[in-house]
């Protein structure tokens, strides 16, 4: 039988369903993301939860003149759906695929571009008073599940929702997940109402009135209704003190209910707040029983649910492995997360230090804060964060940890080409807004050894703030040795120095990171097209490593530098500053990300394209001497 959802080609076609055609909808829905997803992975688990939301949401409103905005947007699939893109959701997360975010180039539904916590809330409201200053009428509607109010920016846009607008449409999508269980005194609040039988009982004589007057009817009666709806009001509801007229809690997959709700709120002439209740997973067993797990994952097993998981450790599992064990013989050391436990790692290291575990919620600005605090006090703080996330922290970091040059170590997970997630969440920039900050020390190791060395050294280290970069999964596969090693501060590793027997002209190659195992590869071919090679693996961007550079590039016809970041302010430019600094005049040609915001996909298809390979680095060093057969270095400038 031909499916409701074959017909859906845009919002319109929703409209045309009636109730009972939409509840099957809902489910043809399911399948599609439950078995789609299976080969594609993505975020399954929040997805399955807003099915009948979205369904409600496009039924009643008007997108893209309504707008539809949702935080973090990683819940945006059914809107997707819903929007003209059933036929390529098979292509999710993938090269020239449909990205796993709103991405406002990807459609003109996608409203407002995210892929981080917490933006939604303000962003609407600055689209709520551009159409009170234009004197349009269009709805705004804000999708917030109940971790973006851990953020602080969602309470800075609350603190200014009746100052800047009359008519707002917050949805507050209560799972009690984060990606792990939500955590903080908000979460017990939410669930407070929730649970309060008292608001139970008032709930249940606003779902009679509602059921009583009917859907689309309610336009007439929205006084009348105002006026009962009221009286489901919990007097202490934080966002009434804040000037958001609440209503809920309601079921958040019961389609009607959601359906009159929406048409009733749609003609309400103040900020509203409806705070419904979903299931994350709601449809496929193995997403209800690990809500963590199918938040976000990779292909998996249509019956079990089952992934594939990394042959060896990935550095996030070594970070939480070995923090758990360093932070057993040093009582100083305290595990900080902004809600990825898993992710990071820390996981492990929460099962056995939960004394010094602190998982602070989407508030990557209070992390910084608090392990600043903690750092006063003699503790040695260290903050389990992805790349991209940290930026939001930029401040936090200078003010208030370099400042005051705290002992607080930054461990910079998914640093590099995040891949499917795409441009929100690809960390290119941290050795940038790391390196420019005085008294921090800034290093990458390029094995899982190096890492736990350089964890290990990090947390002896007591003279100001440190920060560490590592990418998603595993690396070269080097299991760590069984007693850690200090690694000295600033000093880069020697892997293989020029040979004096090769008389080919000489190529010093510097490796940042996991991309030196790349500048192992580079010599090999350039070596085999008769050039003579260095290579070294940097560690350190800060302080760099000036006496073996000098060494190496102050005797090579070319210096090629190679990091899983871009260019621009990256491992390669601080290389440059280094010669520019030391007076060494010589060609550098470096390998990193182009100045531009790196588009999803999977990671060896965007290094390809972009040029981040070995082939690439001997390509440009290869035409260098090709266009100049003569060229020698040999120029020194001392400034
Ligand atoms: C600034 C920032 N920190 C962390 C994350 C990682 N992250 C993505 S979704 C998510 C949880 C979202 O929970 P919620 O908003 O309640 O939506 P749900 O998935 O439960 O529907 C987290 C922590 C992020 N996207 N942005």
């Amino acid at each position: 039988m031909a499916r409701f959802l074959d017909r859906i080609n845009s919002p319109d076609d929703v409209k045309k369903l009636n109730l009972d055609e939409l509840e099957i909808l809902c489910e043809e829905i399911r399948q599609e993301l439950i078995v789609t997803l299976s080969k594609t992975g993505g975020h399954l688990g929040p997805n399955l939860g807003v099915v009948e939301l979205t369904v409600a949401l496009h039924y009643i409103f008007n997108s893209p003149v309504d707008k539809i905005l949702m935080d973090v947007s990683h819940q945006a699939y059914v809107h997707k759906i819903l929007t003209g893109r059933v036929k390529q959701l098979h292509t999710i997360r993938q090269y020239k695929g449909l990205n796993g975010f709103m991405l406002r180039t990807e459609s003109p539904h996608d409203c407002y571009g995210a892929g981080h916590a917490g933006t939604a809330l303000s962003a609407a409201l600055g689209m709520a008073t551009a159409r009170d200053l234009k004197r349009s009428g269009e709805h705004i509607i804000c999708l917030a599940g109940d971790a973006a109010f851990t953020c602080g920016v969602t309470f800075e846009a609350l603190n200014n929702i009746t100052v800047s607008t009359k008519r707002l449409i917050v949805i507050l999508n209560d799972n009690e997940w984060s990606i792990a269980k939500n955590v903080g005194a908000i979460a017990n609040y939410f669930n407070k109402i929730v649970t309060n039988p008292h608001y139970e009982h008032l709930h249940d004589k606003a779902k009679q009135f509602l059921e009583r007057v009917g859907g689309k009817g309610l336009v007439n009666l929205a006084n009348k209704a105002e006026e009962a709806v009221k009286s489901v009001i919990l007097p202490s509801v934080i966002f009434e003190e804040l000037g958001l007229r609440y209503y809920g809690p309601m079921d958040g997959h019961d389609l009607p209910q959601l359906v009159k709700t929406l048409e009733f709120l749609k003609h309400q002439d103040e900020p509203v707040l409806l705070h419904v209740l979903t299931k994350k997973g709601k449809g496929y067993q193995p997403a209800i029983d690990r809500p963590d797990k199918f938040h976000g994952l990779g292909a998996y097993n249509l019956e079990t649910g089952e992934t594939k998981s990394s042959p060896t450790p990935t550095y996030s599992e070594l970070f939480g492995n070995y923090l758990a064990k360093f932070a057993a013989e040093n009582p100083k050391i305290c595990a900080i997360t902004g809600a990825m436990p898993t992710g990071t790692g820390l996981v492990s290291y929460q099962k056995v230090i939960a004394e010094r575990y602190f998982d602070v919620g989407i508030a990557e600005e209070h992390a910084v804060l608090f392990a600043a605090g903690l750092a006063t006090q003699g503790f040695r703080p260290v903050v389990g964060i992805y790349s991209t996330f940290l930026q939001r922290a930029f401040d936090m970091i200078v003010h208030d940890v370099a400042l005051q040059n705290l002992n607080v170590i930054f461990c910079m997970d998914r640093a590099g080409l995040s891949g499917d997630d795409g441009p929100t969440h690809h960390g290119l920039f941290d050795i940038a807004y790391m390196r420019c900050i005085p008294n921090m020390i800034v290093m990458a190791p390029k094995d899982e050894d190096e890492f736990v060395d350089m964890l290990y050294t990090s947390t002896e280290y007591a003279v100001g703030p440190l920060a560490m970069r590592y990418p998603r999964g595993s690396g070269t596969g080097v299991l760590p040795k069984d007693k850690p090693s200090l690694i000295p501060i600033g000093k880069a590793e020697v892997l293989q120095g020029f040979k004096p027997e090769n008389k080919g002209k000489k190529v010093a190659i510097f490796g940042y990171g996991h991309l030196v195992s790349m500048a192992e590869e580079a010599a090999g071919l350039l070596e085999k097209s008769g050039f003579s090679c260095a290579v070294i693996n940097g560690r350190f961007v800060k302080p760099l490593d000036k006496e073996n550079l000098e060494q190496f590039a102050g005797q090579a016809d070319a210096v090629l530098t190679l990091e899983d970041h871009v260019l621009p302010g990256g491992y390669g430019s601080a290389v440059m500053e280094g010669l520019q600094e030391l007076g060494i005049n010589v060609p550098v040609f470096r390998v990193g990300w182009p100045d531009e915001f790196i588009e999803h996909g999977n990671i060896p298809v965007l290094r390809e394209k972009h040029g981040i390979s070995a082939e690439h680095g001997v390509k440009l060093v290869c035409a260098y001497f090709e266009a100049s057969p003569i060229a020698t270095r040999k120029v020194h400038v001392n400034v």
